[in-house]
């Protein structure tokens, strides 16, 4: 194996209470009241389609014109940035950093294929940026998750071929992705059905050695 790809939220930190934050409050001031368990639907999914699911499930999505649309996803976002760079290590989901560094050690690439345009600042606010030898930059992508373009970029970008690469997802359509895109699956806490190559329950699993073992196993 030459390379891991992360996913961010989930994986790395938890993004989604700030996420869910955000949009909370953005589609109450337009009187849509929405909960955690909404919330759920909302993982993976970039931006502005996050934005539409609101809209249509408060019944108002044809309210807004595009223009008005992109003010408001602007609007959610100074509200989410304002809350994610209170971010400290200490936002570091459990085994993360010491699986990084075992990687690094080991002479492994380190990716990022998050669907979030704040990757990068997420990052520096956790402090691990220098692990990160490739970052795909999700705006120049022409389709999200679960197509498989953001894991096979990330491969691209760190001179792998899909087989020699590993990905890491905690959301089903990030599952479909790398599985699409032809990398070695782990998925955390992901459900059976979703079909990643090597499931487990929590980040502290992650250990350089297991993930070898069970690609290996693989063949
Ligand atoms: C993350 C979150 C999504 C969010 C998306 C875009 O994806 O799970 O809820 O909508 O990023 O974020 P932003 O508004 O910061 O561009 P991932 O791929 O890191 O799990
Ligand atoms: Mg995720």
């Amino acid at each position: 194996m030459k390379a891991v790809v992360f996913d961010l939220d989930g994986v790395i930190t938890d993004t989604a209470k700030y996420h869910f934050r955000a949009w909370k409050h953005l589609a109450e001031s337009i009187g849509i009241h929405i909960d955690e368990a909404f919330n759920e639907h909302l993982k993976g999914i970039g931006r502005m389609d996050s934005l539409e699911r609101i809209l249509k499930f408060g019944g108002r999505a044809p309210d807004f014109s595009e223009e008005e649309k992109s003010r408001l996803a602007e609007q959610k976002n100074e509200d989410y940035r304002r809350l994610i760079a209170a971010m400290t290590p200490n936002d570091i989901l459990p085994g993360i950093q010491d699986f990084l560094e075992e990687l690094r050690n080991a002479g492994i690439k380190i990716g990022l294929a998050s669907a979030s345009k704040n990757g990068p600042f997420i990052l520096k606010s956790l402090q691990i940026s220098s692990y990160f030898d490739t970052i795909v930059d999700p705006a120049k992508l022409k389709k999200g998750k679960p197509d498989p373009e953001i894991f096979s970029t990330a491969a691209v970008q760190l001179g792998a071929e899909p087989r020699e690469c590993a990905g890491i997802e905690d959301a089903v359509a990030g599952i479909q992705s790398i599985n699409a895109a032809g990398l070695f699956s782990v998925g955390v806490g992901v459900p059976e059905d979703a079909r990643p190559d090597w499931r487990v329950a929590s980040t502290l699993e992650l250990t350089w050695d297991s993930l070898r073992k069970h690609w290996i196993e693989k063949g």
